[in-house]
Order: C-alpha cells, then structure tokens, then sequence
C-alpha cells in the first residue's frame, strides 16, 4: 500500500536547570555567585532526503524524542546541550500542525520540496539561568536559579505528495498499470475489469542518462474533478509532476468506447480540476497496438491532438503557443514502442526540471518562517479570567512557561517571576480586570498573592 500520510508525536528535549552555587575557597569566607547555566534541550528537525521515498517510517513508530539538556553546576559549570533529533523525510513532504484530539489539521508549517530543507519542528527548551545572572546592585548574593524551560512538543501531520515526474494518466483499464510495470520495476495489479488500481504506484525508469520517476494512478471517468470514480482524489497527486503521459486504448475495449472521445474527456476533467494541469505539457500513449483493427489510430489521434492544439493556438501553427502534440504508440504486452517512449519522456523531463527548478529558487516561499512568527505570536498572548471572590487565572503558553521555570519554594525567585511577569503586562491586565493588592493569582496550579506598586492596584 502506499502511505502518503501519517501523524506523529514529536518532543524536543527540556532544558537543564541553572545552577544556585556560591564560590567556595580556602580563604574566603563567604564567595560570590558561581551557579552555571544548563544546557539546552535538542531539537527535533525534519530534513528532506532524496533517498526517503515514503513515509513508511512513520507508520508504526510515532513518538519521537530528542534528549534533554544538562544540569548547570557549580564554578561556573554550563551544561551540555541535548542532542538535536534528526528525522528525514521524502522531498515534497507537507508538515501542518495538527490537533491529536480533535483530529483537526492546523498550519502549514513546511514544504520540503529541496533536497537538505529543514524545518525545527519542536524547540529544546532554554537552558535556565544559573545564580550568577541574577547579581543586581541590591542583589549581590541571589540565591536562586532559574529551572530549564520546558521542551515544545506537539502533533503533526506529514504529507508526501507524490513527486513523480511524469503520470500515466487515462481511462479504467486502458493499461496505466500495464505499463507502468513494462517501463519500472514496479509490480501493480493488472486487470481486464475498469478500477483495478486503488491507490497510486510509482515506478524508478533508469536509462541512459536520467532516471525519472513514473506514477500510475487510479482510471480517470468523465465527472472524475467533482468527485466521481476514484480518480478525484488521487488528481491532487499528479498536481507536482512535470509531464502528463495521457494514455488511451487504442481498441477501445472497455465498454467499446471511443478513443478519440476519451481523450477529450480526460482533458476536460484536467481542466475541471485546475486549469494548470490542463496546461501540464502531455505526451499522448496509444496503447495496445498489437491488438487488430487499430492501425491507423495513431494517425488519427494526431490528427485530433493537432487540430485541437491549433484551435488553442489561433489556428496558426506558426505562432509560439502551438506546440506539436507528441504521440507514442506502444503495446505494454509486446514492449512495442516502449523505448522510444522511455527515451523521449527521459528527456523532457530533464527539460521541464531543470527550467522549473530555476523558476522554484526565486518563488520558494518560507513556509517554517512564517509559522515560526505566527507561533511566537500565539505564544506570547495570554488571557486573563475573573473567577470572582478575588481569584484570577492567567493562561498563555510563554506565561505559563516561566512559572513552569521558577522554583517554587524560593521567595526570591517567586519576586523574579513576578517582575518577569510585570514586564509581559500581566500585571496591568490583571488591574484592568480589576485584580486589588492581596488577590489571588492562579497560573498553571499554583496561586500567589498579587501584589502591585501600581497606584489604582491599591483598595481604596
Ligand atoms: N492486448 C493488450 N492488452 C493490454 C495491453 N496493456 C494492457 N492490456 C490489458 O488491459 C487490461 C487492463 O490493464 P491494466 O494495466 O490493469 O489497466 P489500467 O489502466 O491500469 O486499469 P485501472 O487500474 O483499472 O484503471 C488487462 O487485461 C491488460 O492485460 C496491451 O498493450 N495490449
Ligand atoms: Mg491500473
């Protein structure tokens, strides 16, 4: 089966602990401040690999986590920093955020289209600080430390769409798969009944020069753009291909139809479902030419590709928007023609990638920046909740996480904590939501009492 999209866990590493430590030495009495920083946590990093061709990896391990960093310790020792966890991924893989309980897909936060793209997907946690950070002139000996930040984790969803570079495209039973399997080493199931192909196979052609990658995907019926057949949803896949190898029946057999007219309903359900893949370049594979009473089709369906490719043009042939349509005939069971096909699409192929990589580079947009800023974002907001009879909840990610960093048996790092969260404008949010001096504060689980120099904080 092919997998094409899976959720996973991912948890970078917590940061190591600051360090409370006061120099100790032979001839002095009472040392300053010594306390080290710790580390911080490993990453967990997504990394897009030519060599990844599925997600297979991640279909039955699902948790993964980078390692934690170290303590801080004493004369000013810093703690090492975890290590990053690396995990790769095929190119032309989506990240989003998704929401595990709900099994909803959040954000985009990646396309890893380049081979070596990078995205961190959950940040180690800071290092806390150690003691000696916290000297101020009024505070010469501080006797606390900051704990490790806590690591992000969360879920989310890895989609691969297929980067095949060229798709047979075409008709139930019109030997997609036959061929597919003649042209690769790929073995689908092959069938003389319509929808024998249910999900997408890919096939590596090596030649000469430059191996491409095939896709055969599910027959294609008329209304398949909205949704009829099993072609629809599979139509997203052929999306990233470079080159379309439309392929008709050249005896027509399924239902005795027509291949001139199947051809002309394929490129109007292409066209239903984006005008760009109708304009996709396509090479035209008649297939099943060792099959009597077919000679001539191939001329035919020329003859049909061309006046049609006119029309588009204006009918000028000498006008640059007329491109002479490109048609093989083959026979998946013989191997008939099946080289020159190979060869050509090879070729164009290489033509199509190297012209698009060059316009990729100045397009590429940065998806993992833009997700990095709208998640700070969301980070840093925090709400403010009367619970009435003088208690009040703060929630918020980054708010949360500095209670999660304080030690909460140490006065003077609770003070700390309540200048940092005056400096967030927690403080002036909580007055407005008319918390008085002597209220209780409750964050995460723990309470304290507020308590502000502001003047209209004081009860009256
Ligand atoms: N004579 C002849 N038969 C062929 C040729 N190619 C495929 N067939 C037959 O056509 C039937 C359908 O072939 P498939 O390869 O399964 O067709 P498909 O397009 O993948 O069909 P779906 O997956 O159902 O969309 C099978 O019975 C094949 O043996 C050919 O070149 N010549
Ligand atoms: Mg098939």
């Amino acid at each position: 089966m092919f997998i094409d999209q899976v959720h996973i866990h991912v948890k970078a590493g917590d940061g190591g602990a600051g360090c409370m430590s006061f120099r100790r030495e032979a001839h002095v009495p009472k040392g300053g401040p010594d306390g080290g920083d710790g580390g911080r946590g490993g990453n967990v990093i997504l990394e897009a690999d030519q060599s990844v061709s599925s997600l297979i990896d991640y279909r039955f391990k699902h948790h993964f986590k980078a390692t934690r960093g170290i303590h801080g310790r004493g004369s000013r020792m810093h703690g090492a920093t975890g290590n990053d966890l690396l995990l790769r991924v095929p190119l032309g893989t989506q990240v989003r955020e998704y929401d595990e309980e709900a099994r909803e897909t959040g954000d985009l936060i990646a396309d890893l289209c380049h081979q070596g793209e990078r995205v961190i997907v959950a940040q180690g946690g800071a290092g806390g600080r150690g003691n000696i950070h916290f000297v101020t002139a009024t505070r010469r000996a501080p006797a606390f430390a900051e704990l490790g930040e806590p690591a992000e984790e969360r879920w989310i969803e890895l989609e691969m769409k297929l980067m095949a570079d060229a798709a047979l495209v075409g008709m139930p039973s019109v030997g997609k798969s036959s061929l597919i399997a003649r042209m690769s080493a790929a073995r689908p199931k092959i069938a003389d009944y319509p929808f024998t192909t249910l999900v997408p196979n890919l096939g590596m052609v090596r030649t000469g020069d430059h191996s491409f990658v095939v896709a055969d995907v599910p027959g294609l019926i008329e209304g398949a753009a909205a949704g009829k057949g099993l072609g629809h949803e599979f139509l997203r896949h052929i999306e990233r291909t470079a080159l379309i190898l439309h392929v008709i029946d050249a005896s027509g057999s399924w239902e005795g139809r027509d291949p001139i007219e199947d051809y002309r309903t394929i490129n109007e359900e292409l066209a239903r479902y984006a005008t760009d893949l109708a304009l996709r370049p396509q090479f035209i594979v008649v297939n099943k030419i060792d099959l009597p009473d077919t000679e001539g089709l191939v001329d035919r369906v020329r003859h049909a590709a061309r006046e049609e490719a006119l029309a588009r043009a204006g009918g000028d042939e000498f006008s640059d928007d007329f491109l002479e349509p490109e048609v093989f005939g083959v026979s998946a069971v013989t191997g008939q023609g099946i080289d020159a096909l190979i060869a050509a699409t090879a070729e164009r192929v290489f033509e199509l990638r190297t012209a698009a990589a060059e316009v990729l580079d100045v397009a590429a947009v940065h998806y993992d920046q833009v997700w990095e800023l709208r998640r700070q974002e969301r980070d840093r907001a925090f709400a403010v909740h009367n619970l009435g009879g003088g208690v009040f909840s703060v929630a918020g990610k980054a708010v949360e996480r500095m209670v999660i960093q304080t030690e909460w048996d140490n006065e003077e790092a609770i003070a700390y904590l309540q200048h940092r969260l005056e400096r967030r404008g927690v403080e002036k949010a909580l007055i407005e939501a008319g918390a008085r001096n002597g209220d209780e504060i409750r964050i995460l689980g723990r309470a304290f009492a507020f308590e502000s120099a502001l003047e209209h904080a004081e009860h009256p």
